[in-house]
């Protein structure tokens, strides 16, 4: 069944996940960036998409879904040969799937906040609450890092979309003077990542979103 897609996102946001998925779709969408600098996450319009002034939210035939959890989920099951997921064999499979997007959106996109964006946590100093962001995604990356150590991606020898979860997330906190150095499989992962056709595609429609949308909003 078709849908009509349009995503609103943000420059460098955690919706460059969505926006990659749909790229790997391959499905016509429209998409609106919104430009957090100039606070139109907490515009009324944009609240009236949703209340939350978050971005990713993927409206679909006019209907607003929100968390890139869900709106991945929801495009693996309406786009099942597209390949965001492996496909699962079991309800236990799709429940470890869930688990892995659940562990990375709730259990630690808050760390690379504090390293990206700590003033979104403190009216103080930031500077502590970046360190301990740092510090708390050490310990992250050790994990992650040593699951990659005898694979290549996340779920084996194929790339899924959490795989660009991750890629995300690792990118931003280096936004945040993170340095990734030390971690040596999250190097390789960074590369095979940055080499995928859909991840190339999904920064350039970004860009182009960005800097046409600043054009006009000048
Ligand atoms: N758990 C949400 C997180 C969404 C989120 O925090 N998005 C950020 C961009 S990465 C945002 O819109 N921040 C604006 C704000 O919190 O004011 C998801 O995974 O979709």
């Amino acid at each position: 069944m078709s849908h009509d897609l349009k995503l609103f996102h943000g420059y460098t946001a955690c919706s460059r996940v969505t926006l990659t998925a749909l790229e790997t779709v391959g499905v016509p969408y429209e998409d609106r960036i919104i430009i957090f600098e100039k606070g139109e996450h907490k515009s009324p319009d944009y609240l009236k998409v949703n209340p939350a002034g978050k971005v990713p939210c993927l409206m679909v035939d006019g209907e607003p879904l929100t968390e890139n959890g869900a709106i991945l989920r929801w495009l693996h099951a309406e786009y099942p040969d597209a390949g965001l997921f492996p496909q699962a064999k079991d309800n236990w499979d799709r429940a470890q799937q869930l688990s892995v997007l659940l562990w990375i959106s709730a259990g630690w996109h808050p760390y690379v906040r504090a390293v990206k964006m700590p003033m979104m946590w403190t009216t103080g100093d930031v500077e502590p609450v970046r360190e301990r962001g740092k510090e708390l995604f050490s310990g992250v990356l050790d994990q992650l890092d040593a699951e990659l150590a005898d694979r290549r991606w996340w779920f084996g020898d194929e790339w899924s979309i959490v795989d660009t979860y991750f890629w995300w997330a690792y990118i931003n906190s280096e936004f945040g003077g993170f340095d990734l150095a030390p971690w040596k499989n999250i190097a390789r992962h960074r590369a095979d990542n940055e080499a995928l056709a859909q991840l190339q595609r999904a920064l350039a429609r970004e860009q182009a979103a960005y800097e046409a949308r600043k054009a006009q909003m000048a």
